[in-house]
């Protein structure tokens, strides 16, 4: 079994890699694993999701490339912002798309979001308000960051010197390898009982029963982290990728979203988010995908940093 991960836990060993690196430039340390690349594959010969273009299951070549532990943090995103200036694209909109039982305040809710009640969006929700004027970070710094953006994610990662992974890369470290995974952590379903990541239990979005103790986010490092040490990959924020959104499959439906997604800039998203539930999205699958415009933001969405091997 040809683990992919050099400095990664082994069995028996402690869950945090040994030969963890950090390579950020600027801001805070954050932890890497190298992974080994090579031949890999991306996607599934047993799509569930089809129409998302799960399928088919492609050979690819990768390079050795060294990936972030965790989702980046506010804190982390914080420093970023105080040593940049950058203005994330919620804040230049003025709004952001929030989780709708987040809200406190429902006056701040100036419209809904087609076919997703549960989604409103919010004047003045940003990274440093995910709920809109008045709330707070100040107890989710250990957190993903999220209403950031594609572009807000690829600006933070030139700042520290790296890039967001692509979507095989994020894949082939989810699995561990060239391995046939269907989890980060192998391949038992999580119920609303048997808790491996933050997901939804219990009936969406109505109720939420919290056994894995979290309604939203969680901390970027919670729950086992996988075996080469990679901490929730699967569930609490989707996260971001450096690839375009194609639809890969050959299904005519399939065909037809290509050729509308072909027109469009979207960017693949993995992971799920704590949102998802087998019952209506079930998507914290490591083949699962969504495709969003690089100027969305939501109280879901947050991405992690890779880097090249530099010889
Ligand atoms: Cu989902």
């Amino acid at each position: 079994m040809g683990g992919c991960c050099s400095g990664a836990a082994r069995a028996g060993e402690s869950p945090v890699p040994v030969g963890a690196k950090s390579f950020a430039v600027r801001g805070r340390a954050a932890q890497t694993i190298a992974v080994k690349g090579g031949e890999s594959f991306v996607g599934t010969h047993e799509p569930v999701i089809a129409s998302d273009g799960e399928g088919p299951e492609r050979k690819v070549w990768l390079q050795d490339f060294h990936l972030e532990v965790e989702a980046v943090t506010v804190a982390r995103f914080a420093d970023f912002i105080e040593a940049t200036g950058h203005v994330t694209e919620s804040e230049r909109f003025g709004m952001s798309a929030v989780f709708s039982p987040l809200l406190k305040n429902q006056a701040l809710v100036t419209g809904g979001v087609v076919n997703t009640p549960w989604w409103t969006r919010v004047d003045g929700a940003s990274w440093k308000e995910p709920e809109g004027p008045g709330s707070s970070i100040e107890e989710r710094l250990d957190h993903p960051v999220t209403h950031v953006s594609w572009h807000d994610a690829a600006a933070f990662a030139a700042w520290v010197g790296g890039r967001l992974p692509n979507e095989a890369e994020w894949e082939h470290a989810a699995r561990g390898g060239n391995q046939k995974r269907r989890y980060p952590w192998g391949n038992e379903e999580p119920s609303d009982t048997r808790i491996f990541c933050n997901i939804w239990q219990g009936q969406f979005p109505r109720h939420n029963t919290l056994a894995d103790g979290f309604f939203a986010t969680a901390p970027a490092r919670s729950f086992e982290p996988s075996e080469a040490g990679f901490y929730n990959l699967a569930g609490n924020v989707w996260e971001w990728t450096a690839d375009s959104f194609k639809v890969r499959s050959l299904s005519k439906a399939a065909k037809l979203r290509n050729d509308q997604a072909k027109k469009s800039a979207d960017k693949v998203l993995k992971g799920g988010s704590f949102l998802c539930h087998e019952s209506y999205c079930y998507r914290y699958r490591i083949a699962a995908r969504m495709g969003l415009s690089p100027d969305s933001a939501s109280s879901n969405m947050g991405f992690r940093i890779a880097y090249d091997v530099l010889s």
